[in-house]
């Protein structure tokens, strides 16, 4: 049986991914994509998550019909959403989408009943509005302390399948409630939130092998007989053990999508002063490893502009017509919370543009060419900070993800960073997602050699960095930007 299905949900779109190893080569094939977004109900954001397995259960039934009868399956999606379940295993209320703005205010609020010095030694998250951690702060109390158990959203997609509840390690830890020393819930953080340690189930390590689809869905919907794999659920965990091997120059990695995620992975977290001055984050990774990485605003700003223009205009013509756009015109301070959900992205950028006394973009490639200089800038600065905080230098910068896709971006990157760029996979996240499956499954022998034979059987892109012209007094204008807008924040 050489069948293993990636289930791989990202904020603005999932897939379900069949993955075969012949002699040798990882061998993808789509079986199923649906496209995914919050929506907002009198005034709140929600993901709709019936719908979410309904498309796992449609995309499986695919499968079948395409004539697979067994498989092994992973699940991982977007990390710090939860679900809450009543004691029958009764969802209580809709998921809210990590956008919402119930937690404007929430993380300063508290900051001052609970030392962010002392979070942050305990739990090396970076501090992020949407951390679990704040979201239940900012639930409804009543409804929290009800509630039987807290599942984060994969966990739940799992249960759904096979009426088993995890907390998967990987994504448990954006919960920003996991203590490093202990490897487990911080009881002190618990009951600031005046939450038990029963509400939520065992910590699961990816790799765990969950059993079976049960049998009531495999005959309701004809699916193949699926065994669950514990993937590493968070999505950026995934795409992180999908980064092809570097062979023998040290790399930094960006999982591009909906978030740009920047970093490195470690073997021990770095949850110092300076990491947390600098906003980095320790997520846990599989196989004993640390995502130490920073979140840039990434391809959500485009997802936006591309919404609010009424869909016109695809991706790749939106990259095309901004590289027909003037370069560095007009920058933004993309990582600014401004920009996480505005009431209208394209005003919002257009407003920063113009109280920075800069050309206000007016067309899509204008507002596009905006973005992807922000974008390429940004990721200039916070590599300058993880090559400081790691004390390791970077040679090579490896973008996975949708964003791989987007060669002006990627070029954009290469030229300003004075690096070489490597795009590839765009399928990260699935393959890492199925590696976790092979491993398991005795297909192949650890995270090394699935790096490496990722490495071999993708076609990865390499950008060479072109002078910029006039670059010192471009970094120059950055730095006032981007300085003023982290003063600012
Ligand atoms: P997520 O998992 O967060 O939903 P993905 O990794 O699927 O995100 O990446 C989606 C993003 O990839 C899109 O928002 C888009 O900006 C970018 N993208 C995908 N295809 C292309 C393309 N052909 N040209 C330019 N950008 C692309
Ligand atoms: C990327 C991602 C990221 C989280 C955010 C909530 O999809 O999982 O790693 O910070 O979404």
């Amino acid at each position: 049986m050489n069948n293993h299905i990636a289930v791989d949900i990202g904020a603005s779109s999932g897939r379900l991914v069949l993955g075969t190893l012949v002699d040798g080569s990882l061998k993808l094939e789509e079986i199923h994509r649906f496209s995914n977004g919050f929506t907002e109900q009198e005034g709140s954001c929600f993901w709709d998550i019936d719908y979410l397995f309904n498309e796992i259960v449609s995309g499986l039934h695919k499968a079948k019909s395409a004539g697979i009868t067994e498989c092994t399956l992973g699940i991982d999606t977007w990390a710090v959403d939860y679900v809450l379940l009543d004691a029958e295993g009764k969802r209580i209320k809709e998921v809210y989408a990590y956008r919402d703005r119930r937690t404007d205010g929430v993380m300063d609020e508290v900051g001052k009943l609970l030392s962010p010095e002392k979070v942050y030694a305990k739990t090396g998250i970076q501090q992020l509005t949407f951390n679990t951690l704040y979201q239940l702060y900012a639930h409804d109390r009543e409804e929290l302390e009800a509630a039987d158990q807290i599942l984060m959203v994969p966990d739940y997609l799992y249960y759904r399948l096979s009426g088993r509840k995890i907390n998967e390690v990987t994504n448990a830890s954006t919960m920003q409630l996991l203590n490093l020393a202990t490897r487990d819930f911080d009881p002190e953080l618990l009951s600031f939130l005046h939450l038990r340690r029963e509400q939520f189930a065992p910590l699961t390590e990816p790799g765990e092998d969950l059993g079976f689809i049960t049998a009531d869905l495999v005959q309701q919907y004809d699916l193949p007989q699926c065994r669950l794999i514990c993937a590493a659920t968070h999505d950026t965990a995934s795409a992180v053990l999908g980064v092809p091997a570097q062979q023998g120059r040290s790399s930094a990695y960006i999982s591009s999508g909906t978030w740009s995620l920047l970093g490195v992975e470690l073997e021990r977290p770095i949850n110092d002063s300076r990491a947390m001055a600098a906003n980095y984050t320790n997520e846990w990774g599989a196989y004993g490893t640390y995502r130490f990485l920073k979140n840039i605003m990434g391809l959500w700003l485009i997802q936006e502009v591309r919404r609010l223009d009424g869909g016109r205009y695809s991706f790749a013509e939106l990259a095309s017509m901004a590289a027909g756009s003037e370069g560095f015109r007009s920058l933004i301070p993309c990582n600014h919370p401004r920009f996480l959900n505005p009431d209208n992205m394209i005003e919002e950028i257009r407003q920063s543009c113009a109280e920075s006394g800069q050309p206000v973009p007016e067309t899509p490639g204008e507002l596009a060419r905006c973005i992807f200089d922000s974008l390429a800038l940004s990721y200039r600065s916070y590599l300058a900070e993880l090559e400081g905080l790691t004390g390791q230098g970077i040679e090579v910068l490896q973008i996975v993800g949708g964003g791989a896709n987007n060669e002006l971006l990627c070029q954009l990157t290469a030229d300003i960073i004075g690096r070489e760029v490597q795009a590839g996979p765009t399928e990260s996240t699935a393959l890492g997602n199925l590696a976790v499956q092979m491993i398991q499954s005795g297909r192949m022998t650890d995270i090394h050699e699935a790096r490496s034979v990722i490495g071999t059987s993708f076609a990865i892109k390499s950008y060479l960095p072109q002078p910029v012209p006039q670059l010192d007094q471009l970094l120059a204008r950055w730095d006032d930007l981007h300085s003023a807008a982290i003063a600012s924040e």
